[in-house]
């Protein structure tokens, strides 16, 4: 088969994918994660087809302006794409790709890691089992909340925002959720939907972020206030749509019991004073990140790739 032209990745392409790689495109790629401009350079330098990018490297307008004219398509090894000008780029004749349904369910499994990790205060038995166990717990000591039965409030019903529900299914949990728009009857099940927010904090002992981030902050201080005292908040989202500020206060403040967090405003280099916090389960950005479901996502981002080059409309095109 000859090659279907010439890309830039922005990452290492694993083994596991060297070969295909290698029988479908010229590929210049490099051996550690590169940034915006480093991308900028290598693509003017080599005048691609096609780009491959990741998470963390923003492309924003200004960016795109710089990237050669032969580049036809980007892709991108993340479902969220809230680091892309997708309008820019569309409008310079870059069609561009995401990976979404392949990460589905390490996203949600990362998700109710992040839930019982705080509600049953994980961090701080790890941290006894570390120092080899000199803390013994009394019958009435380290106690963290049942998570079984608790009603989940889902903000963002989408793939993700399903298959949490889903899980959380299994731990007998009424699942509620707030959403742009209703799903259909059959997909909606027994959620019981809320076109308010507002209307539904107050109902929520979980609250689950699910939704795509690039929409500005959603929990902010009054929103966080409307939550049932000692609620549980998980966010496994995106960073930018909490006011962390706010999120410290009410940790502190015993308003939200525990959060359960894989992402940040800052990445890396969070805000480290939500770690000092006895009542918080961090985990640094994980939730796809499983041998599988990394190696499907880079299949599919590059799949995107060739689909494009080929003349085809692969079904990971972002529409806008
Ligand atoms: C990242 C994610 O892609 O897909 C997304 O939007 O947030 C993650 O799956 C992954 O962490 C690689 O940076």
């Amino acid at each position: 088969m000859s090659k279907l032209g010439r890309i830039v990745a922005s990452l290492p392409i694993p083994h596991v994918l060297r070969d295909r790689v290698d029988a479908q495109f010229d590929c210049i790629a490099p051996d550690r994660h590169l940034k915006t401009d480093e991308v900028i350079a290598l693509a003017n330098q080599h005048q691609p087809d096609g780009l491959l990018i990741s998470l963390g490297m923003p492309m924003r307008a200004e960016h795109i302006a710089q990237l050669p004219a032969s580049i036809r398509v980007m892709a991108t090894t993340s479902v969220g794409y809230d680091h892309i000008d997708v309008a820019a780029a569309n409008a310079r004749g870059i069609i561009v790709c995401n990976t979404p349904d392949v990460l589905t369910d390490a996203t949600a499994d990362t998700h109710m890691l992040l839930l019982l990790g705080a509600a049953r205060r994980a961090k701080e038995h790890v941290r006894n089992m570390d120092g080899g166990w000199k803390i013994r717990n009394g019958f009435f000591q380290g106690l963290g909340v049942e998570v079984t039965g608790k009603t989940m409030g889902i903000v963002g019903m989408g793939r993700i925002g399903r298959a949490v529900a889903d899980r959380a299914r299994g731990f007998r949990m009424p699942i509620l959720y707030h959403n742009r728009t209703r799903l259909r009857a059959d997909r909606e099940g027994d959620a019981r939907y809320f076109a308010s927010l507002e209307d539904m904090l107050p109902l929520c002992q979980v609250l689950s972020l699910n939704l795509p981030g690039g929409q500005g902050v959603l929990m902010t201080a009054e929103r966080f206030a409307l939550l049932p005292r000692g609620a549980i908040f998980v966010n496994s989202a995106r960073g930018s749509l909490v006011d962390e500020g706010a999120l410290l206060e009410a940790l502190k403040s015993g308003q939200v019991g525990a959060a359960g967090l894989d992402v940040f405003q800052k990445e890396p280099g969070y805000d480290t004073r939500l770690n000092e916090l006895e009542n918080t389960f961090l985990l640094p950005h994980i939730g796809s990140a499983t041998v599988e479901t990394r190696t499907a996502m880079a299949e599919l981002a590059l799949d995107g790739i060739v689909g494009v080059l080929a003349g085809q409309s692969p079904s990971n095109i972002i529409k806008v």
